[in-house]
């Protein structure tokens, strides 16, 4: 039998607090985007399970709203970086999951190489009715005794059991379900938790136990033996000197806790580093599954969402109004950079280019998800059209919303976005005209936005008036490679 507390038991511990506490404060950034837990993907107004947040907009509200207002700003003493920094709350949390996915590889490893899973694995159905006995002791204010020759009572066992081999791999699985590109490969993955929303929730409530679970767990590690247990989980010793533990311990406890705060200010100090900084560790990881997977979506009629949010407000002012009023019968879509045939099409134009349709899932970074079919051309054959040159990397959407005029907060500039050329190229990534079976509503993007069906909302642009193929997004807006990544710090790449 392996000895109770090895030294990798201590080191792997500590990693999976420090990350299990990185993963939790990120993770509460991501939801404050969208302080609502739903458990059917139609996510419609006011039909929320649990909702973290004051304000309340309905699908009839007479004044217009868009799913950016539904967002909150949560103190950095909760979330990390707080203050409504979606885009580097996302950054932390896709950093520190493959970190934590590593410790948990590497311990499982051990756990099996060393024999230690005799301790953590039950291997009777006994486990259960002896975990109950022990509950009983424990209420009776008794400390129930341990598995002849293991560390743990049975209660204990079946708790960590439970942590490791059920929680932890169900949170993974269900951060899994929420990725657009996962859901447009695999819709039957989604399916098992009840589409993206059931896997949001789910994913919040492993998070409820896993703060649950860590209470109790401290908690009893005190009621128990606490120079004993605590000098195992330290030093790996039990015998180890009791002055000594409490200031390792401490000295651990205090180092996390520094961490957080120098990370939490950075974060909000520096944006743009830590956008950049992190995007070195998470962008790699995003384009290779924005890269693997192409959309196989196909919904019915019937799944069509009954309300769609709305993210963006119209373009303000005379000339889109003008626009709007004559059906959009002035309008052009000028396509240049570097192709060989730059040309400007009109919607009637557009249209003869011949549609394909697709009953999709919208995915916005916040959250919330609705379904809708979209008609239009496909990106492919504009591409076919316009032939793009050898040196063209990516496409430039630019749109007619002034953000500035919009949203303001210190924002400004016109909307855009870009994505690779493999984006574009894939079946169902199209320059919607339509959507549900009538030409596009004003907030929705009309006359023309972009649908990829493998990515966040964001990149799909609305209101497009100009396309252009450039080598490089370097020198557009602030050089991210869009809008929202140049002012909100979004990463570019949208596969998850
Ligand atoms: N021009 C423009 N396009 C935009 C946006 C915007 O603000 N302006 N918002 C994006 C975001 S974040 C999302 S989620 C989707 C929302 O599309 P919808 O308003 O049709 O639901 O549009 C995207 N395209
Ligand atoms: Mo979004």
């Amino acid at each position: 039998m392996p000895e109770f507390f090895p030294w990798w038991v201590v080191v792997t511990h500590f990693l999976n607090l420090f990350f299990l506490l990185l993963l939790a404060r990120s993770g509460l950034e991501v939801l404050s985007a969208f302080p609502k837990l739903y458990w059917h993907d139609d996510c419609p107004p006011g039909r929320e399970w649990l909702r973290l947040s004051k304000k309340m907009y309905g699908a009839d509200a007479r004044k217009p709203w868009t799913s950016l207002d539904e967002e909150e700003a949560w103190s950095p003493v909760v979330a990390l970086p707080g203050k409504r920094n979606l885009g580097l709350g996302r950054h932390w949390h896709f950093m520190s999951v493959q970190f934590w996915i590593l410790t948990g590889v590497v311990y499982l490893v051990l756990v099996f190489a060393t024999g230690y899973w005799h301790y953590l694995v039950p291997t009777h159905w006994s486990i259960i009715p002896d975990s109950i006995n022990s509950i009983g002791t424990y209420l009776h204010f008794r400390i129930p005794a341990k598995i002849s020759g293991e560390p743990f009572e049975p209660a204990q066992k079946l708790a960590y059991f439970a942590v490791i081999f059920v929680l932890a791999p169900l949170q993974v699985l269900t951060g899994a379900a929420m990725s657009p590109s996962v859901l447009a490969r695999f819709p039957w993955y989604g399916k098992i938790f009840h589409g993206k929303q059931g896997a949001r929730s789910l994913h919040f409530l492993g998070l409820v136990a896993f703060g649950a679970f860590t209470i109790l767990h401290v908690f009893m590690v005190l009621v128990h033996n606490v120079p004993r247990e605590a000098a195992g989980i330290v030093l790996a010793d039990q015998n180890a000197n009791g002055a000594e533990v409490i200031i390792i311990g401490c000295a651990g406890l205090f180092l996390i806790l520094i961490v957080h705060i120098v990370i939490t200010w950075f974060s909000l100090r520096y944006r743009r580093r830590t956008q950049r900084l992190l995007g070195v560790v998470v962008n790699p990881f995003e384009r290779i599954i924005s890269k693997s997977f192409t959309s196989r979506e196909r919904f019915r009629r019937r799944n069509i969402s009954p309300y769609f949010r709305v993210n963006g407000y119209p373009p303000p002012g005379p000339d889109y109004e003008r626009l709007a009023a004559s059906g959009f019968s002035g309008y052009r879509l000028s396509i240049g950079g570097l192709v060989e045939h730059p040309m400007s099409l009109s919607l009637g134009e557009l249209r003869r280019l011949g549609g394909q349709s697709q009953i999709t899932k919208h995915n916005c970074i916040q959250g919330w998800t609705a379904v809708a079919e979209w008609g239009g051309v496909p990106l492919e054959r504009i591409i076919a059209l316009v032939g793009p040159q050898e040196r063209a990397r990516h496409i430039v959407f630019y749109a007619l919303d002034d953000k500035g005029l919009t949203e303001g907060e210190g924002r400004y500039g016109f909307f855009y976005g870009t994505i690779p050329l493999h984006l574009a190229r894939n079946p169902q990534s199209i320059l919607a005209l339509e959507m549900n079976g009538a030409p596009l509503p004003v907030e929705h993007g009309a006359p023309v936005r972009v649908r990829l069906e493998t990515q966040l909302g964001f990149k799909m642009v609305k209101w497009v008036c100009a396309i252009e193929f450039v080598e490089d997004y370097k020198d557009i807006g602030m050089g991210q490679g869009g809008w929202r990544e140049d002012q909100q710090f979004y990463a570019n790449a949208a596969g998850i």
